[in-house]
């Protein structure tokens, strides 16, 4: 399989290093992550590789200039979206995607399982993120916090907020009985983190979710956490 997996020099990148210096799997050559500091689906990426110990390579995809619209990008995504990830000759992108992709190919490691219970609860929560919980708190971000508020439609907005509620509930009631998502810490968790503890810029409040707050705290206490502004 031969895949362009050229950084375009217009793009600036750095190297990113573990911060715990565990058991590092051979990394070689090194993963590379199209990314943007401001958005939940790459920070979640960068939890994980952060999580994991992997050494990476963070590249910068200005999506506020349209640089994901770039023909040498849409190599990568199609889909014209970050993240991307290109590990050697092989291309990865769909967020919760990479979460599976990245805990299968580090495995053994503690945020994935191949037990088909707990891949599958993993699963049904990387899939109800996407399916249900982005598409009401990070759109509802999304739209509070980067559209002009004269562009803004509050009845839209008004919709995504009670969907975002709809979703926060679901997950307190969950974890009013479970530490975790899917048993132990894991990728489910890293996969649904961003957007929850973004929920508030968009002005959906964790306040009624004790559950939901104190989940979010022992993700912030988990060896190898990164903040999305890290
Ligand atoms: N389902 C995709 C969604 C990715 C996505 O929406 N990425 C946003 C940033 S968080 C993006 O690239 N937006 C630019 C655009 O849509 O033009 C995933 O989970 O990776």
């Amino acid at each position: 399989m031969k895949i362009i997996a050229e950084i375009p020099a217009s793009l600036p990148h750095e190297i990113v290093k573990p911060i715990s210096r565990g058991e590092s799997p051979p990394q070689n050559p090194m993963i590379k992550l199209y990314d943007h500091p401001l958005s939940g689906n790459c920070y979640k990426v960068r939890l994980a590789l952060s999580q994991l110990g992997v050494e990476y390579e963070r590249i910068n995809v200005d999506i506020f200039k349209g640089e994901q619209n770039k023909p040498e990008f849409i190599a990568i995504n199609p889909n014209k979206k970050i993240p991307g990830l290109v590990d050697e000759d092989f291309i990865m992108w769909e967020s919760n995607a990479i979460l599976l992709y990245l805990g299968r190919k580090f495995a053994p490691n503690h945020l994935y399982s191949d037990d088909p219970k707990i891949l599958g609860l993993i699963s049904k929560w990387l899939f109800f993120g996407k399916t249900t919980l982005d598409p009401a708190l990070a759109r509802a971000r999304f739209m509070t916090r980067f559209v002009p508020k004269e562009n803004q439609n509050e009845k839209e907005l008004t919709a995504l907020r009670e969907a975002g509620k709809a979703v926060l509930d679901i997950l307190n009631r969950h974890l009013e009985k479970n530490e975790f998502l899917a048993g132990s810490y894991s990728i489910a968790d890293i996969g649904c983190y961003p957007y929850v503890n973004a929920a508030e810029e968009g002005e959906v409040s964790l306040s009624p979710f004790p559950a939901v707050q104190n989940w979010c705290d022992r993700i912030r206490s988990q060896p190898g956490y990164v903040s999305m502004e890290d």
